[in-house]
Formats: structure tokens, C-alpha cells, sequence
């Protein structure tokens, strides 16, 4: 009885885990690469590596955006235990494999790039400074958020493409949905972001010095956090996501 009321509570565990969604692999060019699994990396020791940073055995949400999950995913202060990082040409497309996405988490697909130190990425939190800067978003477009678009028409992928002209080197990809539909409420969206380490080849000579901070770029009373996507047409196509236009200068 006690055994088997643990394994219904891991069950439940594992669907709730398994009803946001987070991003198990990563496609770059025809090569499809491990992601965070949160149902098997998450339980596994020691500590796997992957390109994209840990999250704790948990797919849920970050709803304070002052909270320092709010860079990478919950536990942020997870890092791989060594150096990680996928390589993609400048102008290359990652994309990111989502397990699942629930229709009707309304939001937008916001995506932001920080240069790592010398030292690489797998040390490095990312929340220090300003060294954000964002290179790709995608809102309410065609009648639809991005987020629905990812779930209905795009089998849970979304395609980032590096831009063209940015200097080789190492970088973290901040990739996220906002989710809001319970975001009438002040507190009330959700952030999903995840990171991924990159090695980024090619390139030009334009290095961003990045305008934004996690935690830091994002108030909880942002018109882009704060919103009622339950307003019709008009109101969601006016609607203008958190974290500023994307950097000036990338290609
Ligand atoms: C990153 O890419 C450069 C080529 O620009 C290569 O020389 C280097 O070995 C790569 N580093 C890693 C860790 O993959
Ligand atoms: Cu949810």
C-alpha cells in the first residue's frame, strides 16, 4: 500500500512535470542534440552536461521576475559540471525542440543572447551586468500568439536564428515563453525560459555589449507582463513584449 501509493504520487509528479514543457533536445543543421530531459537528467548522477542549463527536476513556472531562476530556469545555480557548447555558423538557425506546449498559455517567443566570459559559459550564471541583448521575438501575429504557433503549427519547435554578423565566440541563448493567460493579475504570468550553450563560428565583427540584466530587465508591472490577452484582436496586436526591441545593429 505505502509502496504503491509512492508510485502514484511519482506518476503524478511525472505528468505535472510533463504538462508545461521544456526542451529535451536542440536541432542545429540536421543534428539533433540532447537538451535538459527534466524527467531523466534531472534524477541522474552525477550531474550530466548539456547545452542547455539545468533545470531542477520540475517544469513549472518562474513568476517572480526578481528571482534569480528567472535567468536560466529554475535552479540557475545548477551549472554543468564541465564545459559545454554547441557549435553554430553565425546566420544558422537553433532550434528548439520543445516536449509540449498547452494551448492557451497565451504569450509571446522572446529570445536574447550574452556574451560568456573567457573562461566559457559553464561557470558563468549569466546574472551580472547588463549582458543581455535581444536578437529574435515573436508576438501576436496571423490571429494568434507565438506561443500557440510553436503548439499548433509548429510541433512545438521554434527556429532562432544566430545573427549574421555576430563575432565568433561563446554565448548563452536565453530562449523563453511568456506565458499569460492569468497575467490580468500583477504576478500573475509565467516565465519559461531555458539557455543554451553555444559556441557561435563564422561571424562578423559586431560584438554587443548587451543593454539587459537577468534578474533586472523585467518588472512585474510591465505592460508586456501585466496584460489581459483576453481582450480581442486589437489588444493583442498592440501589445508590445518586455525587454525592449530587439539590439540595434545585429543582422
Ligand atoms: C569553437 O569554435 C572555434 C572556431 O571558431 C573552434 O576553434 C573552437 O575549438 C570551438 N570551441 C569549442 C569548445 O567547441
Ligand atoms: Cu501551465
Amino acid at each position: 500500500m505505502f509502496k504503491s501509493s509512492i508510485a502514484v504520487a511519482a506518476l503524478a509528479l511525472i505528468s505535472q512535470v510533463a504538462a508545461h514543457g521544456y526542451v529535451p533536445f536542440v536541432k542545429i543543421g540536421s543534428q539533433v542534440l540532447p537538451g535538459w530531459d527534466v524527467n531523466t537528467d534531472g534524477y541522474t548522477t552525477p550531474q550530466p552536461s548539456r547545452i542547455v542549463r539545468a533545470t531542477k527536476p520540475d517544469s513549472g513556472f518562474i513568476a517572480d521576475v526578481n528571482s534569480g531562476d528567472i535567468t536560466c530556469s529554475i535552479g540557475n545555480s545548477k551549472l554543468p559540471p564541465t564545459e559545454i557548447t554547441a557549435t553554430v555558423a553565425a546566420g544558422q538557425t537553433v532550434t528548439a525542440l520543445w516536449n509540449t506546449w498547452p494551448v492557451g498559455h497565451y504569450g509571446p517567443v522572446l529570445n536574447y543572447m550574452a556574451r560568456c566570459p573567457d573562461s566559457g559559459c559553464s561557470k558563468w550564471k549569466g546574472d551580472s551586468g547588463s549582458p543581455w541583448f535581444k536578437i529574435q521575438q515573436s508576438v501576436y501575429e496571423n490571429g494568434q500568439w507565438a506561443s500557440d504557433t510553436l503548439a499548433k503549427k509548429s510541433d512545438f519547435s521554434y527556429a532562432i536564428r544566430i545573427p549574421s554578423n555576430l563575432k565568433a565566440g561563446k554565448y548563452l541563448l536565453r530562449h523563453e515563453n511568456l506565458a499569460l493567460h492569468g497575467a490580468t493579475n500583477i504576478g500573475g504570468a509565467q516565465f519559461y525560459p531555458v539557455c543554451i550553450q553555444l559556441n557561435v563560428t563564422g561571424g562578423g565583427s559586431f560584438q554587443p555589449t548587451g543593454n539587459l540584466n537577468f534578474p533586472g530587465a523585467y518588472k512585474a508591472t510591465d505592460p508586456g507582463i501585466h496584460f489581459n490577452p483576453y481582450q480581442g484582436e486589437a489588444a493583442n496586436r498592440a501589445y508590445v513584449p518586455p525587454g525592449g526591441p530587439v539590439y540595434a545593429g545585429l543582422q
